[in-house]
Formats: structure tokens, C-alpha cells, sequence
């Protein structure tokens, strides 16, 4: 299956991008770069950086540098240098630059070529700005399987989670168009931690690699105790993992809408799981998941990469 990502390059984009990037029954056709965690500029070269580390050969695209309706929202005070926080080693320097085509259009291209599953684990303004420019091309989107939103509450607010509350109005976009959709909310992602012990079974392995990646899972895991660190919920990898572990999930449909006016609850996803009696389906929600065998998986892929 051709595999398209769409990120915003931060410390679980790369652990996302990792799990993607060893899956065999997926080739990934391209990246594109969107502003979130942090700016473009940042995000795009995290996300070299990754394809650096994980030995990943596929182009990587510019997307969009702002929101489709209001400034960029940021968050690298939370995430540390460049939203890519570490608690020593840096990942690699990029050997080589993005592609010189916007992600848009690459975008466009590659689901002009056929069927293409989408993994997005950023604000969804590249792909809203690519199917406003090309409507008819929702019918070669296979599937969407996206982390935003949530079924219960939010973080970055309290009804709104971070990827839904940066740019409202694109998820807004790819549900209008039918888009076929699954949200991997924080009503999910709550249930995957990853724990202070994976930051040691991964420095274990013992190389370079093992090394860079043990200190920025160090990092992650002291965000917010800073001194001791504490279990953290792991967000983006938990849409990957779906594309390389379904069984570990329950899958179910839902109505979903985005509230865009809500002077409280901007960006938050209402999620109706009574379908077809109270609403229509119109995407697929995660509900469940099998947290302990998900980061097993998880670290083995990262020990194998770093070995
Ligand atoms: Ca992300």
C-alpha cells in the first residue's frame, strides 16, 4: 500500500515516523511538513533529521507555513529547542534538504497516481489546502488515519486537543469532503503510555542511535515532572501503530464534527458514537487499545533501528 505522511515534526512525529518507516506491507511515497509543534522552518528539518536517523530515502516536501483561518499555534516552550527536546545528543544533521516542490502539490501528484493511504500527526492544513484545490481527489484517499481530537478531553485546552485546536477549519474541510477518516484522539492515545523504563531498554542497545533516541524518549518523559519524569501519554505513534498492529486496536464508527465558533471548546471534536441512531457515520473512531502490547512493539522497532 503507497503510504503518504503529513507532519509536524516534534518528538512523537519522529517515534511515528520510525514505526512507519519499518513497516513492510507500506511504501511511503512522500512527507510533507506543516507548521504545529513548532514553525515550518523547524518542523521540516526535524523531519530530515528523522528520515536521517531512521535510514528513511523518501522525499520530503514544505507544506504549509500557517493555519487555514488564524495564526500558527506553537508549543516549542513546552517541547524544548526546536520542538525536539533532548536530554543530551541531537538527532543528525540532515545530509540532504527537502524537495523543492510544495507539499501541496506533491500531494496532489501522488494521489493523482492512485489509491493512497494518508498518516497525519500534525494540523491537517496541507491536506485540506490540497483537496480545496482538488475536491475530486478524495476518491483515491484510501484511508485517513490521523492522531487529533479527542472523545473526551482535551490538552491544550480543556475541551481541545493540540493538532484539532491548531487548525480547526482543515479538519472542518476534510469532513465536509467525506474524507474517509480515522481519528486517533487522546481518549486513545491515553491508553498507550509510553513508561520510564522504555527510555532504558531502548539506551541499552547501545549505539549512537540508541543513544539519541534514549535521550530524547528522556526528555519526553520529563516534560512534565521535570526532575523524576513520569509515564506520558504516546500520541502520534499510536496512529502509526494502527497501520502496523490493528489487532491491538477497537475501531468504531462515529459522527464526528469540529466545533469552529465555540468561545470555549474551539477546536474540540464531538464525537457521536450512537450511529446510525442519533447521526450518521461519517468516520471511524479508536476507542481501545491494547496499551502494554503497542509499546512493545514500539520498542522493539526502535532497538531494531538503533542496532
Ligand atoms: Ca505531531
Amino acid at each position: 500500500m503507497r503510504l503518504w505522511i503529513d507532519c509536524d515534526t516534534g518528538f512523537d512525529d519522529l517515534i511515528a515516523i520510525g514505526i512507519a518507516a519499518t513497516a513492510k506491507d507500506y511504501q511511503i511515497v512522500g512527507i510533507s511538513t506543516v507548521v504545529g509543534n513548532t514553525t515550518l522552518d523547524n518542523t521540516t528539518t526535524n523531519t530530515l533529521s528523522a528520515c536521517e536517523l531512521f535510514d528513511l530515502d523518501v522525499p520530503v516536501y514544505r507544506g504549509a507555513a500557517r493555519p487555514l483561518a488564524q495564526a500558527p499555534q506553537t508549543i516549542e516552550g513546552l517541547l524544548g529547542e526546536g520542538g525536539m527536546g533532548t536530554r543530551g545528543r541531537k538527532l543528525p544533521k540532515p545530509s540532504r534538504s527537502e524537495e523543492k516542490t510544495p507539499a501541496i502539490i506533491a500531494l496532489i501528484e501522488a494521489l493523482e497516481e492512485g489509491p493512497l493511504s494518508i498518516l497525519a500527526t500534525g494540523p491537517l492544513t496541507n491536506l485540506a489546502m490540497a483537496l480545496n484545490l482538488r475536491p475530486d481527489l478524495v476518491r483515491n484517499i484510501k484511508e485517513l488515519v490521523f492522531m487529533g481530537g479527542s472523545a473526551t478531553s482535551g490538552n491544550h485546552t480543556a475541551a481541545a486537543e493540540f493538532n484539532t485546536y491548531a487548525d480547526p477549519e482543515a479538519l472542518a474541510v476534510l469532513i465536509e469532503l467525506e474524507v474517509p477518516m480515522i481519528m486517533f484522539g487522546l481518549n486513545l492515545t491515553r491508553q498507550v503510555m509510553i513508561q520510564l523504563e522504555h527510555e532504558d531498554q531502548v539506551r541499552e542497545v547501545g549505539t549512537e542511535k540508541a543513544e539519541i533516541l534514549a535521550d530524547h524518549i528522556g526528555f519526553y518523559l520529563r516534560l512534565v515532572e521535570k526532575e523524576k519524569g513520569k509515564p506520558m501519554a504516546l500520541h502520534d505513534p499510536s496512529a502509526a501503530a494502527y497501520l502496523r498492529w490493528p489487532e491491538c486496536f477497537k475501531v468504531e464508527p462515529m459522527h464526528i464534527e469540529v466545533e469552529l465558533a465555540g468561545k470555549h471548546s474551539r477546536g474540540a471534536t464531538v464525537c457521536e458514537l450512537r450511529v446510525p441512531r442519533k447521526a450518521e457515520a461519517n468516520a471511524q473512531l479508536a476507542t481501545e487499545a491494547d496499551g502494554e502490547k503497542i509499546m512493545e512493539h514500539v520498542i522493539e522497532v526502535l532497538k531494531k533501528a538503533a542496532s
